[in-house]
Parts: C-alpha cells; sequence; structure tokens
C-alpha cells in the first residue's frame, strides 16, 4: 500500500481500526468461539436450540447489515487526502484552513446521480465531488459537482427533478440513464434546465477518470474575512491531469467490460503511489459588484465565465490514501453543504438554502439518528463539545452533571466564543428586507444565453458529441411530442443544433416553444420567454475539453501492449522505457494468462488476455516485433481490439515487423492518421508519445467506418 502520510485524522481513523492478526474469533461482546460452523442442535440430526446466542449474535448482524443507500448519488468512490493553502486570501477570508501553508486532512467522495449503488461508473451523468476538510476549525464540507451549473434553479423542484431521472416507478427501468421518457417530459418543460443539460449532453458527462475531472463548488459562496467583510466567490478543482473524457460508444461498452472503471482506477493510482492532484480555485466578486452582471450570481445554472472573472488559484489537493473500508468510511461519510466554518458562509440562492435543509435531514435518516457526526470518518479533528446528549448509538461520555446553557455548576462550559473573546462562527451580516413570497426573480428568468455560451465554445468533435448525445437520449425517448418540445428548446439555443438533431429523430424543430413548455415557464415569469441581456462573454475557452488546462501529459495513462508468445523483448522493453519515463503505464495483453514467452529467451508474467479484457479499458496501443505477429495475425480479438481502439480515436504504434496486422484491420482504409504510428516511417516512441498526449484524435470521426 502507498505509503500513509501522518495527520490528525490519519490517526483519529487510525483508534477506530480494528485489525484481526492472530485475534481469535469472538462474538460482538468479545467471548471467544469454539465453533464457528455449527449450531447448537438437539442431537446431531436434531432441531436447533433457541439457546444458541452465539447463532443469534451472528445472524441478528447479518440481518441488519444494510442501511439505505443515498437517495441521490449513491454509487460513490472515496479517498483520503490532504489540502495544501498556497496563496494569501485573508484579505478576504478568515478560514484558517485557508492561511498559506496550513495543510488540512480531508476525504473525498466522488459519485454518479442517477443510478443505484451497484449501477455502472460510466452512465451518461453528473459526477459528485463532494469534498469534507477536517479544519482546526470544524469541519467544511464542499459538495460539488464535475459540471459547474444545475438543472434547477429553485430546491422546491429537486424531488421532482430526481423522480424524472431516476428509473421509472412503474417498471424501474432504465437504470442510470436520463435516456427516458420521464426525463425529457420533466427536462422540456423546464427551460431553466437548457445550460445543464448542454453540459450533460457533452463529453463532460462521461469522464475518462475521477482523475482527469473539473470539480466546482457550482453555487455562488461568501467568503468573510476578519473585519465582517464579504465577498461573493466561485470554487473551481483543476486536476493537474487535465480534463479528458470517453467516447459514448466506449463509455457503452466499458460498462459491460468494467462496470467498475473510475472506482478502479482511482483505487488502482492511489495503491501505485499516483496521487491524483487538483488546484482549489477561487472566482472573487466583491459584494459592491453583485447586481452588475448579465446573469445573477443567485442563480445555480449560470456561470461567471473565466474570461469575465479569472480564477485564482489558492491551494491543492492530493489524494494519497484509500479507505480502509468502504462501508465505514465511504458509505457513512456524510457530506452537507451546510457544515460550514469561520470566513466561509451561504447566499441566498434558492437552491443552496434549499441544500441546508436536506443534507442533514437525509444522514439522519440514512445514518440511522443524529449521533452519525460520532462515526470515526465523520468525526472533527477538533473534537466536539456541546450539551447534546443521547439518541441512538451515541458513543461519546460526556463526565459530569452538566448538559444545558447556561450553567454554573460547569464553570459555564462549554462556553460560548463570544464569551470568551473569541469568534467562532459568525453569520455575514446582511441586510434583508422584503415580502414573504413564493416567487422567482426576474433577474432568473434568461435561459438560453450561457446554453448557446457553451455550444458556442466547444471545439468541432466536441460539438459533435453533443449533437450525438442529445439524438441518443431523444431517440430513446418515446413520446414524440416530448421530443419535439425539447428541439423547440435546442432551436432557441442554436439553430444548426436542433436541425442536426431533429434531422437525426426525423424531425423538423419548431420554430417557438411549446405551448405547454411556455406555460410552466410562465408561472415563474409571466412575461416569459423574456429578451435576454447582452452577455459579456459570447466564446470561453475554459467551457472546452479541447482548451482546458492539463493538457500534454500521458502521465498514468494505460498502453495495452498486444502480445502472443515469441514477442521481441527488445521491441517490447524500448517502448515500455520510453512510455514509463513518461509516467505512462505499460500493461501485457497476450493470448492466455500465466506468462508470455519471449524470443529472446525468459518470459514475463501476463494478468490480462484478449478474452478477458477490451480496447476500451486502454488509452493506447502497441504491437511490438517478434513471433507473435503471426499468431495475432490468426486472433481475431486482436483484430477487433486495434479496429476498436481506432474507432474511438485512440493513438496506435506497431513496432516494423508488426505493420502488417495493418491490413488485416479498418486502420488500412486511412490514408494519413496522426494517431498511427509506424515504426518504417515515423519515430516509434516519440510519435506514439506525441500522439498520446493529443488524449484522441477527434478528426478521425469525419470518416470513420469501423464496425468496431
Ligand atoms: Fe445534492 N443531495 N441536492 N446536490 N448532492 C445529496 O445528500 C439535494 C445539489 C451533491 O458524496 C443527498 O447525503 C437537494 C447540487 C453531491 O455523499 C441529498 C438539492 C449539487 C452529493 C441531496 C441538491 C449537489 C449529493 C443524498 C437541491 C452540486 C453526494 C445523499 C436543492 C453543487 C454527497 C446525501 C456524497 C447528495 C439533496 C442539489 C451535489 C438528498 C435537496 C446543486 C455531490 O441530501
Amino acid at each position: 500500500m502507498a505509503k500513509q502520510q501522518e495527520n490528525k485524522k490519519v490517526q483519529q481513523i487510525q483508534e477506530h481500526t480494528i485489525d484481526n492478526a492472530n485475534r481469535v474469533l469472538t462474538t460482538n461482546d468479545g467471548v471467544p468461539i469454539n465453533d464457528n460452523n455449527n449450531m447448537l442442535k438437539a442431537g446431531e440430526r436434531g432441531p436447533a436450540l433457541i439457546e444458541d446466542f452465539i447463532f443469534q449474535d451472528k445472524l441478528a448482524h447479518f440481518d441488519r447489515e444494510r442501511i439505505p443507500e443515498r437517495v441521490v448519488h449513491a454509487r460513490g468512490s472515496g479517498a483520503h487526502g490532504i489540502f495544501e493553502a498556497t496563496a494569501d486570501i485573508s484579505q478576504y477570508t478568515s478560514a484558517a484552513f485557508l492561511k498559506k501553508g496550513t495543510v488540512t486532512p480531508l476525504f473525498i467522495r466522488f459519485s454518479t446521480v442517477a443510478g443505484f449503488k451497484g449501477s455502472t461508473d460510466l452512465a451518461r451523468d453528473v459526477r459528485g465531488f463532494s469534498v469534507k476538510f477536517y479544519t482546526e476549525e470544524g469541519n467544511y464540507d464542499l459538495v460539488g459537482n464535475n459540471i459547474p451549473v444545475f438543472f434547477i434553479q429553485d430546491s422546491m423542484n429537486f424531488p421532482d427533478l430526481i423522480h424524472a431521472v431516476k428509473p421509472e416507478p412503474n417498471n424501474e427501468m432504465p437504470q442510470a440513464a436520463s435516456a427516458h421518457d420521464t426525463f425529457w417530459d420533466f427536462i422540456s418543460l423546464m427551460p431553466e434546465s437548457a445550460h445543464m443539460l448542454m453540459w450533460a449532453m457533452s463529453d463532460r458527462a462521461i469522464p475518462r477518470s475521477f482523475r482527469m475531472m473539473e470539480g466546482f463548488g457550482v453555487h455562488t459562496f461568501k467568503f468573510v474575512n476578519a473585519e465582517g467583510k464579504g465577498t461573493f466567490v466561485k470554487f473551481h478543482w483543476k486536476p493537474k491531469l487535465g480534463v479528458h473524457s470517453v467516447a459514448w460508444n466506449e463509455a457503452q461498452k466499458i460498462s459491460g467490460f468494467d462496470s467498475d472503471f473510475l472506482r478502479r482506477d482511482l483505487w488502482e493510482n492511489i495503491e501505485k503511489g499516483n496521487f491524483p492532484q487538483w488546484d482549489l480555485g477561487v472566482q472573487l466578486v466583491p459584494e459592491e459588484d453583485e447586481q452588475k452582471y448579465s446573469f445573477d450570481l443567485l442563480d445555480a445554472t449560470k456561470i461567471i465565465p473565466e474570461e469575465l472573472i479569472p480564477v485564482t488559484i489558492i491551494g491543492t489537493m492530493t489524494l494519497n490514501r484509500n479507505p480502509e473500508n468502504f462501508f465505514a468510511e465511504t458509505e457513512q461519510v456524510a457530506f452537507d453543504p451546510g457544515r460550514l466554518v469561520p470566513g466561509i458562509d451561504l447566499t441566498n440562492d434558492p437552491l443552496l438554502q434549499g441544500r441546508i435543509f436536506s443534507y442533514a435531514d437525509t444522514q439522519n435518516y440514512r445514518l440511522g439518528g443524529p449521533n452519525f457526526h460520532e462515526l470515526p470518518i465523520n468525526r472533527p479533528v477538533n473534537g466536539k463539545h456541546n450539551n447534546q446528549k443521547d439518541g441512538f448509538g451515541r458513543q461519546d461520555i460526556l463526565k459530569g452533571n452538566v448538559s444545558y446553557f447556561p450553567n454554573s455548576l460547569g464553570g459555564g462550559c462549554p462556553y460560548q466564543a463570544m464569551l470568551r473573546g473569541e469568534t467562532g462562527f459568525k453569520s455575514h451580516e446582511e441586510k434583508v428586507d422584503g415580502h414573504k413570497v413564493r416567487r422567482r426573480s426576474s433577474s432568473f428568468a434568461d435561459h438560453f444565453t450561457q446554453a448557446r455560451l457553451f455550444f458556442n465554445s466547444q471545439s468541432t468533435p466536441e460539438k459533435e458529441h453533443i449533437i450525438s448525445g442529445y439524438s441518443f437520449e431523444l431517440s430513446k425517448v418515446n413520446s414524440v411530442d416530448i421530443r419535439k418540445r425539447e428541439l423547440a428548446i435546442l432551436n432557441q439555443i442554436d439553430q444548426e443544433l436542433a436541425k442536426r438533431v431533429g434531422a437525426n429523430l426525423g424531425l423538423t424543430p419548431p420554430e417557438q416553444l411549446d405551448e405547454l413548455t411556455l406555460q410552466f415557464a410562465r408561472q415563474n415569469h409571466p412575461e416569459y420567454p423574456i429578451h435576454a441581456p447582452k452577455p459579456e462573454v459570447e466564446k470561453s475557452s475554459a467551457l472546452s475539453m479541447a482548451t482546458a488546462p492539463g493538457e500534454g501529459t500521458i502521465e498514468t495513462r494505460k498502453v495495452a501492449f498486444l502480445v502472443a508468445d515469441g514477442v521481441s523483448k527488445a521491441s517490447v522493453d524500448v517502448m515500455k522505457k520510453a512510455l514509463e519515463a513518461e509516467g505512462a503505464e505499460a500493461v501485457l495483453i497476450s493470448t492466455h494468462t500465466g506468462t508470455v514467452k519471449f524470443k529472446e529467451g525468459g518470459e514475463a508474467e501476463i494478468q490480462h488476455t484478449y478474452l478477458t479484457e477490451a480496447s476500451v479499458c486502454y488509452d493506447a496501443f502497441y504491437t511490438p516485433d517478434g513471433d507473435s505477429v503471426a499468431t495475432l495475425e490468426e486472433e481475431p480479438d486482436y483484430i477487433h481490439f486495434i479496429n476498436e481502439g481506432f474507432r474511438h480515436c485512440k493513438a496506435l504504434a506497431f513496432a516494423k515487423g508488426a505493420e502488417k496486422l495493418i491490413a488485416d484491420s479498418y486502420i488500412a482504409k486511412q490514408e494519413k492518421d496522426a494517431g498511427v504510428v509506424v515504426e518504417s516511417k515515423n519515430n516509434l516512441t516519440t510519435d506514439f508519445i506525441t500522439a498520446m498526449k493529443g488524449h484522441r484524435v477527434w478528426d478521425r470521426e469525419k470518416v470513420r467506418k469501423v464496425p468496431a
């Protein structure tokens, strides 16, 4: 296991960690068990006896092993790590963990939203990106997503959104998929979802790795400095490995070959010591500028374009340790955007406000009562001291006879921070003056400008993928009315987009929004549709994965070396060495497990075969020289491997003697392709590495005719 970093949280968790090595098996009361195979019976063939407390102890616990899965974000993967603050931002926030140089332990959980706990990792979906910082001033949870906006603006619509996207209630289908009628019915009646849908239909919703995703706090929050001055803030996590996704056809196949693909990728890389890192960045808006922009900062369906307000990096997160136990840590971790620390506060974003109720409420139910804070993964490292007591599963043992405030018998303790000249958490003082209303602000009424900004900011292949994404999803919708309703929304964003999706559905996009859509939108904005204000920014390179930061590394990328007995060791080694120097990983795939025999003598261990692995689990492919080439020529699964890798626009390299294998594949039909590296014409290693650095040769899709 990778070396653990020592910190307070690691120590705290270790105190609760059990090691069974050299221990006798006991009951839950610690009584050593003599026989764990047989129930207590009246005679060898007789009935079981009710007095068998050992059997009861075992079965009663087993019967209660399951807890409710999370109502959303049920499927997740966690890791421990640290955050190091690297910039002085004390003029904006007094948060102690953001003080330059401070190192804070943390736990992260990535998740999909719609699927059940056992569903696939590569569903088209938003990914949760939740971070719990165990700061010296208590736990701070930044519970975000890998997409910076959300489907809806007001919390009141959340249960409906989730009911619409989850499997349909009559037959519980489909699993972990938004491509069905109820989702698009809801979405097409809610034009405020237009921007989020654009992201969800893009490749952002099918990440190559959790390690290669951006994270966003989504809402606008507030920093508060020592003088009590507030500054609006949006949080961004920027991955050091760049932002990368798989292709949709690939995602569907990965789901079949390895539904744990993203979980495995995270786990294995942390085990190997490839600790993933993200920079934490902030966009800061002075309070005075709250009303300055064409969009409302409190509207969670809007971003602040980075061209308008740049992202300032304030620290780095490193994930360096896998959990010891999935249930105890990843399943029982309880995130809550209402876990704030001094220096960070909420805003009046109506989506954020509703979350403040929902998370603690759901934990109270899911984790069986009010003492979930005492679970090791949730405990603050600075201890908790209050007068809350009792309840199911209480673990802390409170000393003394005082459990109320104010008191004199306990010396007034635990004391209120202000009574001893300390600050503690103080809500930011903000003037609030209004009528009690159930209404939507008119500043929330523009639904299409930023959807258009997103679409316009994409590269050509990314646009094509968005068109395919909508076409796939809407083709799975049975109701033609719903399809048309959504096409009308697309038509408000971009006519070409609507036309292309329409053509795939055999429909002409309606000019105007559907009457039903208008009817619903007018419930919030009677004057709908409004004349949208002119945006400050019409194209943003930060929104495209093709231009997002972090490009150009192949660190931790997995390259399949396609071999068979008789492969040349020299040909394997030269590429392996070059790739490993760049931090990539070579994985030998052969016709059988065990070992592969080298032409020069000697052998190497094989973990994967053409039967057990598929091209979709790899980033690039190399076929070395040797007698293996003759075997591969006869191996249909090998041909399928390279055809499919080619179809998914990945880099392929062929050593000289292996080049003839191209003739048996569809690669032969392409004239020129920067991602196909052949030793006779290229520099085998450096050109292959350059091709891999581009992630994918998306241009290949234009001429793709590969039936893989
Ligand atoms: Fe959540 N969300 N959410 N959500 N959410 C939950 O809390 C909820 C929203 C997000 O890894 C639940 O502990 C409401 C936005 C993540 O454990 C629940 C609303 C964003 C996770 C809940 C939202 C998120 C959750 C289910 C609208 C991005 C996984 C289990 C008002 C900023 C946390 C749980 C983890 C989980 C409610 C909207 C992100 C039911 C009511 C916006 C990453 O409390």
